[in-house]
């Protein structure tokens, strides 16, 4: 799946901007243009933007609609490529139906027929989760969506919305690049996608030399240089055909996995840095390049090497200044909130209603994700209620799909199931999420040594596997002070990250630690979130709390 790029061979319009926008009824027909619209701003949340409670948590079905007009050449096809919406959408084109999107976080691409002069286009967005969507949720008596997953159900267009051409004949349509590492060989197994008479790769490295010239297939390079969070290198494959060309950057990377170590290149490395989120005032979940800029420069001025993507896929804009940066991706698909029959039973509850959607996710996210070198490993799901017998089954079929379509590591981030969970031998790594001195025992942070001693001794002896805590945090609201160190103060934050440091470095075999967050962010209203998750180590406007300074000085000296 490849990302729309303007060059000599393609056309790219870009429809970002004001779009007519209002709520819709269910059954509502875009036959003629809306009427009765405001303005709303794309890519963006639409609840930022309102300013009537009504309107903001508003549950159903919204429109957005937008003119356009472009030239039309009858040798290309046209295609619609929106980044995300938040989450089914329908799309219309002059009124007539020309897709589904059945998820809210992979691309949208469907071919097009646009005519000479103005034409409408309409997205019907439905933001309401069910046991059919990812995230899963319920819709209770009066039309209140009910959900499991601890951040905002934002809705909109929230990435990019293009139109790009192709060329009818000679199309490059996919390109898989696979990097193997030998101790002292580097090869690339190039696979193109396209009806062209011949294909021809040429990979130029970082000085614009070409290392490479010829047919795809296996394809040995003059020089290789390794990328890794160090030195990011990066080199450009570029594909020509006689009526196209596409630039697919990539880098070369070795992932292992032992049973004590996670090893990039050859090479043991700690994960350090942060669980995020797609999340900004004013825009929601709208994908922003200063917001993107802003989180990287402050993830390497923190001394981070790794986010993990909870708990969804992020904008693939993101993940380009993941390479660029050097910062190590955990990729997780949308499966948060599968824990529904929790004090219940799956089978009664959603059982096997969402794996439909999971496998395409999963599958949608890897052919979308796999060419990036800082994309290390992919999370198949966060905190699923897995110690429910009867999920077995349903995680043992979606660790066999992600299987077949990869050779990077596969993890599932856990949080209360052990000792009980019936998969933790399905995962390569171990992921956990654990708040000791939170959510129990609050406010002891005596507690926290012990208590992450025991579950870190305990699951690599049952297991033995790596192991990364990919969640644990403390909400704290900027500004508040205290001393001894209480709860919700930035002190607090601090020691509290100073306890699980220490007891982490007790285990070798602990490979990463993820703070959990990155950033304040927000959530549905409720007794426990003032304004939001606060737990981030920076504040929502990107600016630190005291315990930025404690994790700067960690993640230098932690190699
Ligand atoms: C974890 C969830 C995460 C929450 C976090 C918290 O994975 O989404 O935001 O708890 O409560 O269990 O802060």
């Amino acid at each position: 799946m490849l990302y729309p790029k303007l060059n000599e061979k393609r056309e790219l319009y870009n429809l970002n901007g004001l779009f007519r926008y209002r709520e819709v009824a269910d059954d509502y027909q875009p036959t003629s243009p809306a009427e009765g619209t405001r303005p709303i701003a794309v890519p963006a949340s639409m609840n930022e933007q309102m300013t009537e409670h009504e309107h903001r948590e508003y549950v159903g079905k919204v429109l957005y609609e937008k003119n356009f007009a472009i030239p039309v050449c009858d040798k290309c096809e046209y295609r619609l490529r929106i980044g995300a919406t938040g989450h089914r959408a329908e799309i219309f084109l002059n009124g007539e139906k020309i897709g589904d999107n059945d998820n809210g976080f992979l691309p949208f691409d469907v071919e097009i027929f646009p005519v000479a002069g103005e034409n409408r286009l309409t997205v019907i967005i439905d933001n309401r989760l069910t046991f059919e969507t990812l995230p899963v949720g319920i819709i209770r008596e009066g039309n209140k969506q009910d959900i499991r997953h601890d951040f905002y159900n934002y809705t909109g267009i929230h990435r990019d919305c293009l139109i790009y051409s192709l060329p009818k004949c000679g199309a490059i349509r996919d390109i898989t690049i696979d990097t193997f590492v030998d101790d002292d060989e580097k090869k690339l197994h190039v696979s193109v996608e396209s009806n062209a008479k011949t294909v021809r790769c040429t990979v130029l490295d970082m000085t614009g030399n070409i290392v490479y010239d010829g047919a795809s297939g296996d394809v040995s390079l003059s020089a290789s240089h390794l990328w890794s969070p160090e030195d990011p290198y990066l080199y450009t494959l570029r594909v020509t055909t006689e009526t196209d060309r596409y630039d697919q950057r990539f880098g070369i990377r070795k992932v292992e996995v032992t049973s004590d170590s996670f090893l990039l290149n050859g090479k043991p490395i700690h994960l350090k840095g942060f669980g995020m989120h797609e999340d900004a005032p004013l825009l929601g979940k709208g994908n922003c390049s200063a917001v993107n800029v802003r989180d990287f420069e402050l993830l390497k001025w923190i001394n981070a090497n790794c986010i993990r993507t909870s708990h969804y896929p992020y904008a693939e804009e993101i993940l380009d200044l993941a390479d660029e940066y050097g910062i190590l991706v955990i990729d997780e698909v949308q499966a948060v909130g599968i824990n529904w029959w929790r004090g219940g039973s799956f089978a009664e509850d959603h059982g096997y209603r969402a794996l439909p959607l999971h496998k395409r996710c999963i599958e949608k996210l890897i052919a979308r994700d796999k060419n990036h070198p800082s994309v290390i490993m992919w999370s198949l799901s966060n905190e699923p209620g897995t110690e429910e017998p009867e999920c077995r089954r349903y995680f043992e079929e979606i660790f066999a799909t992600a299987r077949a379509l990869t050779k990077l590591p596969l993890t599932v981030a856990e949080c209360t199931a052990y000792p009980d969970s019936k998969i933790e031998d399905l995962p390569d790594v171990l992921c956990i999420n654990r708040y000791f001195s939170w959510y129990t025992d609050s406010g002891e942070l005596s507690v926290i040594e012990p208590q992450m001693n025991h579950i870190l001794t305990a699951l690599h002896k049952d297991f033995n596997k790596p192991i990364i805590v990919t969640e644990f945090g403390a909400d704290t609201i900027a500004g508040f002070h205290s001393l001894p160190a209480e709860m919700f103060s930035e002190e607090y934050q601090y020691r509290y990250l100073e306890e699980n440091c220490k007891e982490i470095d007790r285990h070798p075999y602990c490979v990463g630690e993820l703070v959990w967050n990155f950033a304040d962010f927000r959530t549905k209203q409720e007794v426990r979130r003032p304004g939001g998750n606060k737990k981030g180590i920076f504040t929502r406007d990107r600016e630190p709390k005291m315990a930025a300074f404690f994790l700067k000085d960690r993640f230098a000296k932690l190699k």
